[in-house]
């Protein structure tokens, strides 16, 4: 469970349902271009939380299938239903997904007792580890030095999935425990990240991006900073293209440029426009081939 893991995106067709064919088409592309250590399933960037349970289930079997041994799976089953993230971990272990990450409970604000109880109660049926998934952005959580350290008791409890611009808590995580996995998340931010001794890292871009970023991690262990920073800025004006374009529909039209049947975001978010497609059009020949 080192390296660069993809945050593996979904693919959906004009109406909104899961198109299997496409998903299994991103997949071969992570393993067999951009050479990838890893998915992350049903993250953020996979539109979990537009997705009912049985769909979950669905793109936990799909990818699996497809990917078989070839890679390392995590399988992200957090959600706000504690028996449904029950469920889900156990049906990804079934599976033979190698760890589960969960997003930390949002949207009411849980006290941090709650959340620990969260995780505990998730893991405590199931023969699996876990990455705590923390990304204080969008879920409003934010948890400090000791209360990881609390959740890290938990022996299952193997690592976290750090998705978050506050070096200062990822060196204190890092010095504090040396025996947990640390993947930094935010894809612009791996070469500093890298230089504090993450494990790897889980990222959105990283379907069209991940030899670069496996590049980057290279460069970081073999002391060459200047190749590093160099490959950085590369990443990163490829990312502020994204970003500027729509970030989930352009890397699925960058794809599609590519040749994987990517389809379309599911409601509520947008249809790309037809700027949005030829962007993303210049973005794959500009800075991906
Ligand atoms: O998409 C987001 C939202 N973050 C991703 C990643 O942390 C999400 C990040 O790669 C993820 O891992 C998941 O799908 O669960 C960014 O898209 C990237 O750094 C560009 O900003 O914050």
């Amino acid at each position: 469970m080192k390296g660069v893991f993809t945050a593996l995106i979904n693919s959906f067709d004009e109406k909104g349902n899961i198109n299997e064919q496409g998903l299994r088409e991103i997949v071969r592309y992570n393993i067999d271009v951009s050479q990838v250590d890893g998915l992350y399933v049903n993250g953020s960037t996979g539109e979990n939380f537009m997705l009912s349970p049985e769909e979950k289930k669905k793109v936990f079997e799909i990818v699996k299938d497809e990917a078989g041994e070839e890679v390392e799976l995590i399988a992200q089953v957090g959600a706000l239903n504690i028996f449904e993230a029950k469920e889900l971990a156990a049906y990804a272990t079934d599976l033979g997904y190698g760890a589960l990450s969960a997003v930390t409970p949002f949207y009411y604000k849980f006290d941090f007792e709650e959340i620990k109880d969260y995780y505990n109660s998730i893991l405590e049926d199931v023969d699996n580890q876990m990455l705590i998934y923390s990304i204080p952005a969008l879920t409003g959580v934010n948890m400090d030095l000791k209360q990881f350290g609390e959740l890290f008791e938990n022996e299952k409890i193997t690592g976290v999935k750090f998705t978050a611009p506050d070096f200062f808590l990822l060196e204190r995580l890092r010095h504090a425990y040396p025996e947990k996995l640390i993947f930094s998340g935010f894809d612009e931010m791996l070469l500093p990240a890298s230089v504090l001794g993450i494990d790897g890292a889980i990222g959105s871009t990283f379907n069209v991006n991940g030899r670069k970023a496996k590049d980057i991690l290279k460069a970081v262990h073999s002391g060459d900073l200047n190749e590093a920073r160099k490959l950085q800025k590369e990443s990163n004006d490829l990312i502020t293209a994204i970003l500027g374009n729509g970030l989930y529909q352009t890397i699925k039209e960058v794809l599609k440029d590519k040749g994987v049947d990517a389809g379309y975001c599911r409601q509520p978010m947008k249809k790309p426009n037809d700027e949005q497609v030829s962007g993303a059009k210049e973005i794959s020949r500009t800075f991906l081939n």
